[in-house]
């Protein structure tokens, strides 16, 4: 039968038969896990509780590239201890300083038609080279780092034909904004958008990777572009064509859903503050004096990023009143840009040259100012991301971010530059040949000398909360209603001072929604028990899985909302929160914070397709849909993944599997 790519890589890393409709359960073998210091300690905890002696998949790589900023003994632990449990386990080590995970992952071990799974939610980054890799939660890459075989949920597989080719100044940057102008932040929910057509071919694979990067943004669970030629040229220039092969959708084959969308007719476009959807042409945004431009993130800090943006502000000079700063994806393709004189451009332009990690993205470093105006090349544009609740984020492509930066006000570079320039501009392309050093990547260890090495675990790393199993009645308080698109940095932000954090839940769950409800955590606590209540799209953006740990270890229960990201519900189930929907959403309003709720028989009900909830306090009764599999219900039952986990490899133990 004629495949679509997904099903194509899906269908060999079958575990079991599947026919592959949307909503079924898929039972996958991946091939390649990632993580990264900010939610790692946890992987690498539970896998150490897990007790098996080494990783037991293809490729496993620990990266260090979020918080480099070593406020205080914390995270320079906590990398210690990452780079330890790396070589006890048998995984890849990226050290501080070779680059964000995403670019250094595709470069040195990307290959057409893997399946990589990865605790961050910009992981189908990678869909730009043919593979499919998708977001999950670090609980998650612990369990696919055992080589058991993990559930996913079969997405619709939606084509997304390109047609035409970017007019000058026009960027991918501009293709992934017009598709959240098109479908939203929770439009990808349950989907993986799979590009194709003349417009597809077209495009270079640092083009393709912003584009499957920021899918994350729509709820996706991930973009994918068919493996090339522009792959081949991708491959070969890191010395790896050997690990190429191509992998196209058959001709004929069936999508669940189609879409179209002209490159010829975009223009520059941004997101405004707050959401990454709240997308206009920058010709239409009104005119704001801008305090900070960042370039960076692992969506748009590639070669060609940074040479477009190099090249826009070649000759000229940073505003006076524009902090303007730049942090390079890796190694690599800053050795490159260095090479090609377009770090000098930079310096000579007055842009301020940061460390190659994900740093201002995530709040690590370069908050805006009070009320500041700050236009970034990054993906998310959530109140309070950046580190400061007033700053007003704008998202644009490195085109605009730099043309901008020269003039303090929004700008797109074809109003900046002349005809020859906008020429020039649109004729760099990532080189053929990337200058590679492995020096930074340090490779596993053979195993009887990994066994022999000790985890360096240093003070502020305390231990993994583990949940209990479901009571036979959950009778709990609402400690919060929260409203529409609440995001996982609502919950527990990044930035450096919280990151710092991550290894220690006990301080860290103190500060949880700190900056959303500053009472929440000592409410929470003082309830024992609770549930919260919330909207729309309940803790979208980030796969952080702190955001489910923190409330689970306040003695949050279940979450009850109208309806819940990917990969926060998955986290919450991990965690032993019991993610449910409102099954009449007109139930919502009718819920305070304090109302008690009861839900008897609480484990048989949690086989039901819906449970019985009744409100105490308001002497009503409604009901939640549980929309999960038969092995979330099983991992809701035992009392979380960990201890779910431990009983299926016990039993594959017994069985002398
Ligand atoms: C982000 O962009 O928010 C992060 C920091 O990369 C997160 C990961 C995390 O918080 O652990 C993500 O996107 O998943
Ligand atoms: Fe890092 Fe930002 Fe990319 Fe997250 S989105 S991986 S913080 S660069």
């Amino acid at each position: 039968m004629a495949m679509d790519l997904t099903r194509k890589i899906l269908s060999a890393h079958l575990a079991e038969p599947s026919r592959m409709e949307p909503g079924e359960e898929l039972s996958l073998r991946v091939d390649q896990t990632l993580t990264h210091d900010i939610n790692a300690v946890m992987t690498y905890l539970a896998f150490e509780a897990i007790g098996l002696p080494r990783a037991r998949v293809e490729t496993s790589v620990s990266y260090l590239d979020h918080n480099l900023l070593y406020l205080d003994h914390k995270t320079p632990d906590d990398h210690l201890y990452l780079q330890s449990a790396a070589r006890r386990y048998g995984a890849y080590l990226s050290r501080p300083g070779n680059g964000v995970c995403h670019a250094v992952h595709i470069a040195r071990f990307g290959a057409p038609g893997k399946l990589l799974m990865g605790g961050d939610s910009h992981t189908p980054h990678g869909g730009a080279i043919g593979m499919l890799c998708i977001g999950v939660g670090g609980m998650d890459v612990a369990t696919a780092m055992t080589g058991l075989p993990m559930p996913l949920v079969m997405p619709r597989v939606v084509r997304v034909h390109l047609t035409g080719a970017l007019r000058p100044g026009c960027s991918a940057k501009d293709v992934v904004l017009e598709m959240l102008r098109r479908v939203g932040v929770k439009g990808g929910l349950g989907k993986v958008f799979e590009y194709t057509g003349p417009g597809a071919n077209r495009l270079e694979v640092s083009q393709r990777v912003t584009i499957a990067n920021m899918g994350a943004e729509t709820g996706a669970t991930s973009s994918i572009f068919p493996a090339d030629g522009e792959v081949r040229r991708f491959l070969a220039a890191q010395g790896r064509e050997g690990d190429y092969r191509e992998l196209l959708p058959d001709p004929g084959c069936r999508y669940d859903e189609e879409m179209e969308l002209d490159l010829s007719a975009l223009e520059p476009l941004m997101a405004c503050p707050h959401l990454p959807d709240n997308v206009k042409p920058v010709v239409e945004v009104e005119q704001r004096k801008v305090q900070q431009v960042f370039i960076g993130s692992c969506t748009n800090a590639g070669y060609s990023d940074i040479a477009k943006a190099a090249t826009v502000l070649r000759g000229r000079h940073v505003h006076p009143d524009v902090s303007c700063t730049c942090a390079v994806s890796s190694r690599q393709v800053y050795k490159q840009l260095l090479r090609d004189g377009y770090i000098e451009a930079l310096l000579d332009a007055g842009v301020r040259l940061l460390e190659l990690a994900c740093g201002p993205c995530c709040a690590i470093g370069q908050s805006p100012a009070t009320d500041g105006v700050a236009v970034r090349t990054t993906n998310r544009n959530f109140r309070g991301r950046s580190g400061n609740p007033t700053a007003q984020v704008y998202l644009a492509s490195p085109e605009t971010a730099a043309a901008t930066a020269v003039t303090g006000t929004f700008t797109t570079a074809s109003q900046l530059l002349g005809p020859e320039e906008l020429t020039r501009l649109a004729t760099i392309r990532d080189p053929d040949r990337m200058p590679v050093d492995d020096s930074l990547l340090l490779p596993p260890l053979p195993p009887e000398e990994a066994k022999q090495v000790p985890l360096v675990k240093g003070p502020g790393i305390a231990f993994l909360p583990v949940p209990e199993p479901p009571p036979r009645t959950l009778s709990a308080p609402v400690s919060l209603v929260a409203g529409d698109d609440v995001t996982t940095d609502d919950i527990t932000p990044a930035s450096a001072q919280f990151s710092s954090m991550r290894s220690n839940i006990p301080q860290m769950s103190q500060y949880c929604y700190h900056r959303y409800d500053p009472d929440f955590a000592r409410r929470a606590k003082e309830m024992g028990r609770s549930v919260i209540v919330a909207g729309e799209n309940y803790g979208q953006g980030s796969s952080r899985e702190h955001a489910a740990i923190n409330p689970m270890f306040l003695g949050v229960r279940a979450v009850i909302a109208k309806s819940i990201a990917r990969i926060h519900k998955g986290n919450l189930i991990n965690h032993g929160v019991i993610p449910m929907l409102f099954q009449d959403t007109a139930d919502y309003s009718r819920i305070r914070q304090g109302d008690l709720l009861e839900l008897e028989d609480l484990p048989d009900q949690l086989l039901e397709p819906s449970v019985v909830i009744r409100n105490v306090t308001r002497g009503f009764t409604f009901r939640a849909r549980l929309e999960l599999t038969d092995g979330q219900r099983q991992v809701l039952r035992h009392g979380g993944q960990l201890a779910y986990l431990k009983k299926q490899l016990q039993q594959g133990k017994e069985e002398g599997r």
